[in-house]
């Protein structure tokens, strides 16, 4: 088989694993509250607003699964999704959100920092970053915090349908360009849309693998 068909080959298995059962577990507001750490997690990280709960309806290719909101502080809690019983993908609260209270904003940083800091089987965090703004000052803490803990994280760049090519092009690379030293990201950046479905065949390969979950 040649490589191009064994990555088509790889690309349809995460499409069936994707297409599997998925469901709603729960949604913690505290670390002592979190399901038990048995199965291999994947963690979406990014601003209020940044399509964290869009980009996993798209992965799973439903609407309504989590809910993709524009009242951004509705989304407080850490909500866990089961898929195919195998893996669970986790829905961090956003942060960077001005309208809640100060000290409620720090309290939801702070349990989504802890998650990210002390959670054993998380595979990988995912930190979504605007294709139209790229990094910002307010993404730099995030990933301070998980270099610090050597908690692997990859860029992902959501609403690529809303910049044209060109100029997704640039943001990728410059983005690469600005993680270069940063030592738990991974150093390829991937693009996007929840809305067209850009990126998502190639996103869901790689949480397969990270997972290393198997048909
Ligand atoms: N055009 C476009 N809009 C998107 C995309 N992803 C999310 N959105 C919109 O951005 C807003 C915030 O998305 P949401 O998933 O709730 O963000 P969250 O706060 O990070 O969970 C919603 O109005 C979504 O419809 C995308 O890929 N393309
Ligand atoms: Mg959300």
């Amino acid at each position: 088989m040649s490589e191009e068909e064994q990555y088509a080959e790889a690309l349809e298995a995460a499409r069936v694993l994707f297409a599997r059962p998925v469901s709603f577990v729960m949604g913690a507001v505290s670390v002592a509250q979190l399901p038990p750490d048995e199965l291999p997690e994947v963690a979406f990280a990014g601003r209020s607003n940044v399509g964290k709960s869009s980009l996993i309806n798209a992965l799973v290719g439903q609407k309504y699964l989590a809910r993709a909101s524009n009242e951004p502080g509705r989304t407080r809690e850490l909500n866990f999704f089961l898929l195919n019983d195998a893996m669970h993908m986790v829905d961090l609260p956003g942060y960077g959100w001005a309208r809640a209270s100060k000290t409620t904003v720090k309290k939801f940083q702070n349990l989504g920092r802890d998650y990210l800091r002390g959670r054993p089987n998380l595979k990988r965090a995912y930190l979504l970053i605007d294709s139209r703004h790229g990094l910002k000052e307010v993404d730099n803490e995030p990933m301070d915090a998980l270099d610090k803990a050597a908690v692997s994280y990859q860029i992902v760049l959501t609403k690529a349908d809303k910049i044209k090519p060109a100029e997704l092009a640039k943001v990728i690379e410059a983005t690469q360009n600005a993680i270069k030293k940063r030592p738990a990201a991974h150093p390829v950046v991937l693009a996007t849309s929840s809305e067209t479905g850009f990126g998502i065949p190639e996103l869901r390969l790689e949480i397969m693998q990270t997972c290393e979950v198997s048909l």
